[in-house]
């Protein structure tokens, strides 16, 4: 039982991925208090993998509610970003990946945490 598993789990890595259906990966670096990128660019309709990361000094989020309203996304990536409140939150070192198909449209990030957005914690998404 345990060499058919550890057999189906080498197939799995062995299968090849087309390029058509891996997904595009972005990253996002969260910083005191900064986005980089500050704007990010997506293809509608296409799948993406946005990879979070917390380097600043304390706890960031990037809240973009009418984003992740629009995009699909299964329930698992929906529960990363905190299902109807469009944030994923990390405290400091940490990160988080979300798969999602965004909608065509200019969206506003900004930072929750009190005072973050005025010390400049803002963004854009463009999705066309
Ligand atoms: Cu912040």
């Amino acid at each position: 039982m345990r060499f058919a598993l550890v057999a189906a789990a080498a197939l799995a890595i062995a299968l090849p991925v087309t390029a058509a259906e891996s997904p595009a990966k972005v990253t996002v670096t969260m910083a005191n208090f900064s986005y980089a990128p500050a704007d990010l660019h997506l293809h509608a309709g296409h799948s993406v993998t946005i990879h979070f990361v917390n380097e600043g000094s304390g706890g960031h989020d990037f809240t973009a509610e009418e984003f992740f309203a629009a995009a699909s996304m299964d329930a698992a990536n929906r529960a990363h970003v905190g299902g109807t409140k469009g944030r994923v939150s990390l405290g400091k070192g940490e990160s988080a990946d979300v798969t999602l198909v965004p909608k065509a449209g200019t969206y506003k990030v900004h930072c929750s945490h009190f005072g973050h957005s005025a010390l400049g914690m803002t963004g854009r998404i463009v999705v066309d």
